[in-house]
C-alpha cells in the first residue's frame, strides 16, 4: 500500500489548475459569469430575499435585516488568479427605487478582506449610476468615481444597464440605447486583486445604502463588452444575458435575445467578418463569427471559443434509419484521414459492416465476418489504423479468438491483421502510456465459468505483435474504460457477473512500475459499461448497472430498473466519491458529450423487466443540480450510443440489440 500512499501525495498538485503552462490565463472563466445566481442560495434560503414579480417579470428584493445575505468571495470566481479582468462589462436588470436626493444605494460591490475597503461597485442614485473603483498609484490609494446622468431609471419601470470598462473609457448602455461614454482621467487598473475580497449584491456589507429596488440580472462578462450580445433586442428593458433560475419562466427569455444581429464594432478590440488570422499580433484580441453566433479570443496562435454558450441543444431529431444486417451490439465512430468519417456496426449474426458518412448520411462500405460480434475499437499506432473486434462466440470450427484489423492504404479497407484468442470478449479497450500501445480484452466467460482473467496486451514493435503484458482476474467483465489523471495511467472493468450473482465489486487500476495495481472497488450491479468525462477540472466516472440479480434471491422484474451511478474523484481524499444516483432501466451505455457550453449525459436504457421498448434519457449538466433529465427518446433494447460530429453539426446515434436497426439524430441547436 505504500506505493498508493506515494501516489496519492504526488496527486495533489495535478489538480492544482495549471500556472505558467500557458502565455496567458484569465482568472476567470471566459463567459458570462451570473453573479447574481453565484450569490442566491441554492435553496433560496428563503427568509433572507424575497422574489417579486411586477410588470411581467420577477425580481429580487433584499431584506434589510440581512444586508449580508447575498455575498460570496471572490475566490469562487476568480479561481485561477486573483486580478479582476482589465476590461470587462457588467449587465444590470433592475427596477430602480425612487429616491430622495442625495440618498445612495449600491447595486454591487467588491469589498476588500477585513478592511471596510470598497475595490469596486455600482452606485444608484436619484437620475445617476456611479462606478467606483480603487487604483494605486505613487502618489497612493484613490478612489475614482464615474458618474452617468442616467433619468431613464427614474421611472419605476425595469431597464437593463451595460457598463463596459477598458482603461480609461468607461461606456454606459441603457436599453440598448447610444451608449455614454466617458473618458476618465483614471483609467481602470490592470492589476487590481482581489484576493480575499468579497462580492455583495446590493449593500457594501451594512444596511447602509442596501439596495430597495428589485434586481434581476448582474452579470460579469470578464474581456468583453456584453453589448452586442444584448442588443438589439425586442424588449431591450429585459435584454437577457443570464439570470438565476428563480428568475426565469417570464418574460426576458433567452430565446427573445437576439444576440448579434447587428453587432457594431467597439474600442474592444473586436474583429467582425470571416475567422481573421491568430498569430502573435493578434494576441488577446476578439473576433464575433456573427454567423455562428461565437466570441472567440486569440490565445497563442488559436482561437479559443469564448462564449459558445450560444450554441445550445433545443431538440433532437430522426437523421437516417440505418437497417443492418442483424441486431446490432457496439457502435464505434472514427475518422480516417483523407477517407473520411465511418462507423463499426458489431452485429450478432455472421457479418458486421462498416458505413462511410456520404452526402450526409451513413452508406455501406465494408462487410466483415464476425461471430457475435459484442464491440468494435478503433485506434492508431503512428501511421497505422486498427480497428478490433470482440466475438462473443468460436467461429464454425470451434476455434475461439477476436481479431484485429489493419486499414489498408491501397486497397482502402481494413484486412485482417492479428488473432487473439478470448473468451466470450465483450469489449476492447486500446490505450498509450508513456509511448508504449496496449490493448485490454474484456474476457465475459470460458464455457459456464465467468470468473477468469481478462488480459492486457502490449504492442511489440519489434514483432509488430500484441503480446500479452498482464492478466487482471475479472468477473463476467463487460467493459474496459482508460483514462489518466496528470501522469497516473487507470484502467477500470465493469464487472457484470460471477455464476452466482451481478451483485459485486468492479474494479479500478492504477499503473505503478510497469503494471497495472488495484486502486478501488465500487459496488455494482451487472455493471455494463465505465463512462469518464470530466467537467471543467472535475473528473467522473459514470457506470451502468443493467441487473440486480442473486441466485439465492432469484429473479424479479423490478431487479432491472436500478440506479446507475455517477462518480467524482475527490482529489484530497484520493478516491472516487458517490456524486449523483440516476434511476435507469437496465443500462447498458452511458455516453458524455457537449453541445457548446453545456454537457449532457445520454444512457442506453434496454429493458424494464417487461420490455425492451423503454425511453432512453439525455440528462444535461446543471451545477450543483448535477445532471438533470431534458429528453426523452424512444428507444428498442437500446445498447449503445456514440456521439460525434461533422461539418454539418453534432449527432448520436444509437444500436438497438434487439431489431436490426440503429438509427442516426441530429442534435438541433439554437
Ligand atoms: C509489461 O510492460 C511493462 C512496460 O513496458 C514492462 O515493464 C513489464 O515488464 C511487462 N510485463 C510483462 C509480464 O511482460
Ligand atoms: C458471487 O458473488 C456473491 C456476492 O458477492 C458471492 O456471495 C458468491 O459467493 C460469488 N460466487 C462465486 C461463484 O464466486
Ligand atoms: C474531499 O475529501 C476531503 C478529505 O476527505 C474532504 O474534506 C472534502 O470535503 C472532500 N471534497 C468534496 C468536494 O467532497
Ligand atoms: C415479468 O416479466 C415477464 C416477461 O419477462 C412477464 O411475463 C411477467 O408478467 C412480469 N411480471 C410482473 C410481475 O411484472
Ligand atoms: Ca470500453
Ligand atoms: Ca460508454
Ligand atoms: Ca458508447
Amino acid at each position: 500500500m505504500s506505493v498508493l500512499l506515494a501516489l496519492c501525495v504526488a496527486l495533489l498538485p495535478l489538480v492544482t489548475p495549471g500556472r505558467g503552462t500557458r502565455q496567458w490565463e484569465p482568472c476567470t472563466d471566459l463567459r458570462p459569469l451570473d453573479i447574481l445566481a453565484e450569490a442566491v442560495p441554492p435553496d433560496g434560503a428563503a427568509a433572507r430575499i424575497r422574489v417579486v414579480q411586477v410588470q411581467g417579470a420577477r425580481g429580487l428584493q433584499l431584506l434589510a435585516a440581512a444586508p449580508r445575505a447575498l455575498s460570496f468571495p471572490a475566490s469562487r470566481v476568480f479561481f485561477r488568479c486573483d486580478f479582476f479582468p482589465e476590461e470587462f462589462s457588467i449587465v444590470v436588470t433592475l427596477k430602480a427605487p425612487s429616491l430622495p436626493p442625495k440618498k445612495n444605494e449600491y447595486l454591487l460591490t467588491v469589498m476588500a478582506e477585513g478592511l471596510d475597503a470598497l475595490l469596486l461597485g455600482l452606485l444608484y442614485s436619484a437620475a445617476r449610476l456611479h462606478f467606483l473603483f480603487r487604483s494605486e498609484d505613487a502618489a497612493g490609494i484613490w478612489q475614482t468615481r464615474v458618474s452617468f446622468r442616467s433619468p431613464a431609471l427614474m421611472d419605476g419601470q425595469w431597464h437593463t444597464l451595460v457598463l463596459a470598462v477598458s482603461e480609461d473609457s468607461f461606456s454606459l448602455t441603457t436599453d440598448c440605447g447610444l451608449p455614454v461614454d466617458i473618458m476618465a482621467d483614471v483609467p481602470f487598473p490592470a492589476t487590481l486583486s482581489v484576493r480575499g475580497a468579497q462580492f455583495f449584491i446590493g449593500s457594501r456589507r451594512r444596511t447602509k445604502g442596501l439596495f430597495t429596488g428589485l434586481l434581476r440580472q448582474l452579470v460579469l462578462l470578464p474581456g468583453a463588452d456584453a453589448t452586442p450580445w444584448l442588443c438589439p433586442c425586442k424588449n431591450a428593458e429585459l435584454a437577457v444575458l443570464s439570470i438565476p433560475r428563480i428568475l426565469q419562466g417570464l418574460t426576458g427569455k433567452l430565446e427573445d435575445n437576439e444576440v448579434l444581429k447587428y453587432p457594431f464594432e467597439t474600442d474592444m478590440r473586436v474583429t467582425l467578418g470571416p475567422r481573421p488570422p491568430c498569430t502573435k499580433a493578434e494576441d488577446a484580441q476578439f473576433w464575433v463569427d456573427a454567423g455562428r453566433k461565437g466570441l472567440h479570443l486569440c490565445v497563442g496562435s488559436e482561437w479559443v471559443s469564448v462564449l459558445a454558450a450560444k450554441e445550445r441543444l433545443d431538440y433532437v431529431e430522426e437523421h437516417q434509419s440505418l437497417f443492418t444486417d442483424s441486431e446490432t451490439l457496439g457502435i464505434e465512430v472514427f475518422a480516417i484521414p483523407e477517407a473520411g468519417l465511418f462507423i463499426a456496426t458489431a452485429n450478432r449474426k455472421a457479418t458486421s459492416a462498416i458505413y462511410k458518412w456520404t452526402d450526409g448520411k451513413f452508406a455501406s462500405y465494408q462487410d466483415i465476418p464476425t461471430h457475435q460480434a459484442q464491440s468494435w475499437r478503433h485506434f492508431t499506432i503512428g501511421k497505422k489504423i486498427f480497428l478490433a473486434v470482440a466475438n462473443f462466440e468460436p467461429n464454425e470450427k470451434g476455434q475461439e479468438f477476436s481479431v484485429i484489423y489493419k486499414w489498408s492504404q491501397r486497397r482502402l479497407r481494413f484486412t485482417p491483421y492479428q488473432r487473439v484468442p478470448t473468451h466470450s470478449a465483450r469489449d476492447w479497450e486500446a490505450f498509450e502510456v508513456a509511448g508504449e500501445h496496449f490493448l485490454a480484452v474484456a474476457n465475459h466467460r470460458e464455457g459456464d465459468n465467468h470468473n477468469i482473467d481478462s488480459v492486457i496486451y502490449k504492442w511489440n514493435p519489434g514483432t509488430r505483435l500484441f503480446e500479452a503484458n498482464q492478466t487482471i482476474a475479472t468477473s463476467g467483465a463487460y467493459d474496459w474504460e482508460f483514462f489518466t489523471v496528470g501522469p497516473y495511467a487507470f484502467l477500470a472493468v465493469a464487472n457484470a457477473f460471477n455464476g452466482t450473482s451481478t451483485r459485486l465489486q468492479s474494479r479500478l487500476y492504477v499503473r505503478l512500475a510497469g503494471s497495472f495495481q488495484l486502486f478501488q472497488s465500487f459496488l455494482t450491479f451487472g455493471a455494463a459499461d465505465w463512462e469518464v468525462f470530466h467537467i471543467g477540472e472535475r473528473l467522473f466516472l459514470a457506470v451502468a448497472n443493467s441487473h440486480s440479480y442473486d441466485v439465492e434471491t432469484q429473479v424479479q422484474n423490478g431487479s432491472y430498473v436500478i440506479n446507475s451511478v455517477i462518480y467524482e474523484l475527490n482529489v484530497t481524499a484520493q478516491t472516487f466519491v458517490r456524486f449523483q444516483e440516476i434511476l435507469t432501466c437496465s443500462a447498458l451505455d452511458w455516453e458524455f458529450f457537449s453541445v457548446g457550453e453545456d454537457y449532457f449525459l445520454v444512457v442506453a436504457n434496454s429493458f424494464d423487466g417487461n420490455t425492451f421498448s423503454v425511453n432512453s434519457i439525455i440528462y444535461r449538466w446543471q451545477g450543483y443540480e448535477g445532471f438533470v433529465a431534458v429528453h426523452s427518446l424512444p428507444t428498442f433494447g437500446c445498447r449503445d450510443w456514440e456521439a460525434f460530429r461533422t461539418a454539418a453539426g453534432a449527432y448520436l446515434v444509437y444500436s438497438s440489440a434487439k431489431e436490426p436497426l440503429s438509427r442516426v439524430l441530429k442534435l438541433r441547436t439554437g
